[in-house]
C-alpha cells in the first residue's frame, strides 16, 4: 500500500510518521523546499516530543520520502492549514490547491481523506470539485473527513490513542477510511457523515471556546469586584459537577481561535454565543494591556520615567514554543508600539524565531525591570525569583512564586 500525505505540518507529519511506521509506504508533499529538505535529512521542523526518533527512523528505512509534487497512491490523506482571512471567513485555498494538484493521480478504488479543519460542507464539495475534473471517477473512488484532536506537546500519544470520528461522504467510504485508520489508531472509531464529522470537530473547539469565555469574563468581573479568580474558580470548581476553566491573556494557537469562526461564517443568524465568546476572548487581550498600562502610568507619576516591562512568555500557551495567534505576542508588540521599554523572555522560543524578536533570559528581563508581567505560565517561571520591589502582574496564575528581596 502507498499513502500520500499532502501538508506536513503539526498533523500530516505525525500521522506520516504513524503510517511509515507500520511498514507503510508513504509519499509526503509539502510546498515549502525547506521543510521538505528538513525532513529527507531525517529531522523535523518544529518541536513535538517522540517525532523526530520517527521521522529518523522513516526516512532511514526508505518508508518515507517527502516531495513537492504528489504522485499516485492507494490512500491520499490531505492535512493542510485552513486560517482564516481578516474578516474572519475561512481560507479554503490551501485546501483546493492541494486537492487540485492530486486530481491527475487519483485512480479508481483511492480512498480520500480530509483532515483539516473546515467549514460543513467542504468534503462534498472537493468530491464535486474532483468529479468535475475527473467524471469517470464518479461512485468509483472513497472519500470521508477524519478530524484529528491532538494536543500540541502529545500529538504522538493522542494520535494513537485518542478515538476518531470518521465522516465518509457515504457508508462505503467510512466503512474504508475506518479500516485505514485501524491500521495505525487505537481509539475506537465512530462512524458518521462528512457533514456531521466535519461540524464535530468545529463544536469541540468552539465549546472550549465558550468555556475559555466564561473563565476570562469571569476574571474580568472579579478585579473590579476585588476577588481572586483563581482562588474563585478554585473554590467554584470543588462542586462535583462545575468545572471553571483557566482565565488566561486571551485565546490563541491556530485551534480554538479559528474554528469557532467557521461556525459563525455559515450560521450567522444562530451562532450569537459562539460569536460572543469570540468577542470576549479577543476583548481580554485587550483588557489585559489596558492593565499594564494603567499600572504603568502609576509608576510613571511615582517615578518619574516610564517603567521597564518585563514580559514573562510569548508562545500561545504554556509549555510549547508555538507562536501562532499568540496573545502574549499581541500584548508584547502593542506595549513596545506605546512606547514602552520591553524584556521579553520566553526559554521555550527556539532560535530560528529568536532572529526576527531579541528574547532575554527570565533572570536578565526580571532583573532589567520595574514591572514584571506574567503573560504565560511555563513551567520554568514558577521558580523564578522575582525580588520584592518590583511591581508583579500575573495573569496565568504562576502566583506561588515566592518574591525575594
Ligand atoms: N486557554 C485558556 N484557558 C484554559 C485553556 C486554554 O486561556 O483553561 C487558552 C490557551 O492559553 C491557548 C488557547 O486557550 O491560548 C488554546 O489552548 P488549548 O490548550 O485549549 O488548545 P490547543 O489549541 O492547543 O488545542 C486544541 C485542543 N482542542 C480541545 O482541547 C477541544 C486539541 O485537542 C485540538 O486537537 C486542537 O485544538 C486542534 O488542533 O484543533
Amino acid at each position: 500500500m502507498k499513502v500520500s500525505v499532502i501538508g506536513l505540518g503539526y498533523i500530516g507529519l505525525p500521522a506520516a510518521a504513524l503510517i511509515s511506521g507500520k511498514g507503510i509506504f508513504v509519499h509526503g508533499v509539502d510546498i515549502n523546499e525547506k521543510i521538505v529538505g528538513t525532513i529527507n535529512s531525517g529531522r523535523i521542523h518544529f518541536i513535538e516530543p517522540e517525532l523526530e526518533g520517527l521521522i529518523h527512523h522513516a526516512v532511514s528505512n526508505k518508508l518515507l520520502i517527502a516531495d513537492t509534487k504528489p504522485s499516485e497512491a492507494d490512500v491520499f490523506i490531505v492535512s493542510v492549514p485552513t486560517p482564516i482571512l481578516a474578516d474572519n471567513s475561512p481560507d479554503l485555498s490551501y485546501v483546493e490547491k492541494a486537492i487540485g494538484s492530486i486530481i491527475p493521480y487519483l485512480q479508481k478504488g483511492n480512498l480520500l481523506i480530509l483532515e483539516s479543519t473546515c467549514p460543513v460542507g467542504t468534503t462534498e464539495r472537493m468530491v464535486e470539485m474532483i468529479l468535475t475534473k475527473r467524471p469517470e471517477l464518479k461512485g468509483s473512488f472513497f472519500a470521508a473527513y477524519c478530524p484529528e484532536r491532538v494536543l500540541p506537546g502529545n500529538i504522538i500519544h493522542e494520535l494513537i490513542n485518542n478515538d476518531r470520528v470518521i465522516g465518509g461522504v457515504d457508508k462505503t467510504s467510512s466503512e474504508k477510511a475506518a479500516d485505514f485508520y485501524r491500521q495505525f489508531v487505537n481509539g475506537n472509531m465512530h462512524l458518521t457523515d462528512s457533514r456531521t464529522a466535519e461540524m464535530c470537530k468545529l463544536v469541540e473547539n468552539a465549546s472550549r471556546d465558550v468555556s475559555i469565555a466564561f473563565a476570562n469574563e469571569l476574571s474580568m468581573i472579579c478585579q473590579r469586584a476585588g476577588i481572586n479568580t483563581n482562588e474563585l474558580i478554585e473554590l467554584a470548581n470543588k462542586h462535583p459537577r462545575v468545572n471553571i476553566l483557566k482565565p488566561g491573556p486571551g485565546v490563541g494557537g491556530h485551534c480554538i481561535a479559528i474554528d469557532p469562526w467557521f461556525i459563525v461564517d455559515s450560521f450567522p443568524e444562530e451562532a450569537k454565543l459562539i460569536r460572543q465568546a469570540r468577542e470576549v476572548n479577543m476583548s481580554k487581550t485587550e483588557w489585559v494591556i489596558e492593565k499594564i498600562s494603567e499600572e504603568a502610568k502609576r509608576f510613571e507619576n511615582a517615578a518619574g520615567k516610564k517603567p521597564v516591562i518585563a514580559c514573562m512568555g510569548l508562545t500561545y500557551k504554556a509549555d510549547v514554543d508555538d507562536i501562532r495567534e499568540s496573545p502574549a505576542m499581541e500584548i508584547k508588540n502593542q506595549l513596545e508600539r506605546s512606547g514602552f521599554s520591553v524584556k521579553a523572555a520566553d526559554p521555550l522560543i527556539t532560535n530560528g524565531i529568536k532572529e526576527t524578536i531579541k528574547i532575554f533570559t527570565p533572570e536578565e528581563s526580571v532583573s532589567q525591570a520595574d514591572m514584571v508581567v506574567f503573560l504565560v505560565g511555563h513551567k520554568q517561571f514558577r521558580s523564578l525569583p522575582v525580588p520584592a520591589n518590583k511591581i508583579i502582574l500575573d495573569f496565568c496564575n504562576i502566583n506561588h512564586q515566592k518574591s525575594i528581596l
